[in-house]
């Protein structure tokens, strides 16, 4: 297995669509094998193949307590959405340690391939819910900071600059 690394926000390949993945083979087990490594090392709750460079429609996501329930979401399509809104303090690790309120529907059913490319469907809501949009949105090229005002969206991008340079130097 292997830790990949994460593109951090405003990296333009992370604007990128992804494609649907074709067959669920060897090396896509070995994708979602290298993700959920990713992601547990980083404690994020979920990853979408779009932050690790890797423009496929693939997602890993474990939003249990224990950090022992690992899902796997090849090809994802929402089936339903609740009317139903809610509002959520959301972070990314393309974006660390930046937090505000986005509006999800507070419920939705979707349909992905599993790891072994078996059809499953499930409902999500709460924190799960929330993940599966924010990850999907990642698969469209979106970053969840594009749903906020234009004026916090500069200043996390001047953050975020001055955060890479500040790294750079020491
Ligand atoms: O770790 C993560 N936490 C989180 C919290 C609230 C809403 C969404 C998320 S997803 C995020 C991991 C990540 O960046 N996935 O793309
Ligand atoms: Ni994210």
């Amino acid at each position: 297995m292997a830790k990949l690394i994460i593109l951090r926000y405003p990296d333009p390949r992370l604007h990128t669509v992804a494609k649907a993945v074709t067959r669920v083979d060897a090396r896509i087990r070995q994708l979602v094998d290298d993700m959920l490594e990713s992601m547990y090392d980083a404690d994020g709750v979920g990853l979408a193949a779009t932050q690790v460079d890797v423009h496929e429609r693939v997602i890993v996501i474990d939003t249990s307590e224990m950090r022992d329930q690992p899902r796997v979401l090849i090809n994802p399509a929402l089936v339903a959405r609740s009317e139903e809104m809610t509002f959520t303090d959301e972070g990314c690790l393309s974006v660390p340690a930046i937090y505000d309120r986005v509006r999800r529907h507070a419920r939705v059913t979707v349909r992905a391939l599993g790891r072994d490319g078996e059809p499953h469907e499930f409902e999500a809501e709460g924190l799960l819910a929330v993940a599966v949009q924010h990850e999907m949105d990642h698969l469209i090229g979106k970053v969840f900071v594009e749903y906020l005002s234009q004026l916090k969206r500069d200043r996390i991008k001047t953050k975020m600059l001055k955060k890479v340079r500040d790294e750079e130097r020491d």
